[in-house]
């Protein structure tokens, strides 16, 4: 592991029903590319990218890119108590996956209480409204952040729209929680992942070891 790259390492699930676009949200964040035909998801898919959130501070984002099938569900829940940010994703065209982000959300905070994940609404493929296929409004989607105590995000893996911000505001909200205190790292949980940290376990882990060594020569 290269404890120099990076500062810190958060753990970002995606979240939200088959076909909303998920899998294709991360193609074009991670490789900005688009494809019209991608496989759904079969249980958990893994990407990483780096974003320097201020000169200096550098943090690797590690997404688990879950199947929105109900059939991969058990496999899929097992990876929400170690993430500390999740995007719940609709399609703005799907009302009936609009309709279910309520569903997501519950069921993500009743697995990873006591704690609390960070969270960023996604009404995405925003280019449907330019041939008339929009079913969800922009202001029922705020009225819906707003409830969840979330920032809302439209936008579109085909044109590219907004992408990026969708993942730079969740991981700037997940860096201010943790500067104030608001997110704590806990130990044997792997949501956030601070590199100094780690370099301290290492050293010390070194250090025992190589007092075992010497006891054992005496
Ligand atoms: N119009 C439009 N279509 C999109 C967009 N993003 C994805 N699609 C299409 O939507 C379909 C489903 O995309 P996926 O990325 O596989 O959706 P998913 O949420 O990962 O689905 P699961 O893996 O089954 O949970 C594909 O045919 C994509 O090409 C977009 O921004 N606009
Ligand atoms: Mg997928």
């Amino acid at each position: 592991m290269d404890l120099t790259l990076w500062q810190y390492q958060f753990r970002i699930i995606m979240l939200g029903d088959s076909t909303v676009g998920k899998s294709s949200m991360l193609k074009r964040y991670t490789e900005d590319q688009f494809l019209e035909c991608i496989n759904e998801t079969v249980g958990v898919d893994f990407y990483v990218h780096f974003l320097e959130v201020e000169p200096g501070t550098m943090i690797k984002l590690q997404f688990w890119d879950t199947a929105g099938q109900e059939r991969f569900r058990s496999v899929t829940r097992s990876y929400y108590r170690n993430s500390v940010g999740g995007l719940l994703v609709f399609d703005i065209g799907n009302r009936a996956s609009f309709e279910h982000v309520r569903d997501w959300y519950s069921e993500v905070c009743e697995h990873v209480m006591p704690h609390a994940m960070i969270f960023v609404l996604v009404g995405h493929k925003s280019d449907r409204e330019l041939d008339g296929e929009r079913t969800v409004s922009k202001e029922e989607a705020e009225k819906l952040a707003a409830q969840l105590g979330t920032t809302y995000v439209e936008a579109s893996a085909k044109t590219g729209q907004n992408i990026q911000m969708c993942f730079e505001v969740l991981t700037r909200r997940i860096y201010q929680g943790l500067q104030s205190g608001e997110v704590k790292l806990r130990e044997g949980w792997d949501g956030i992942k601070s590199s100094a940290l780690q370099a301290q376990q290492l050293q010390s882990l070194h250090e025992s070891e190589q007092t075992k060594e010497k006891k054992g020569c005496c």
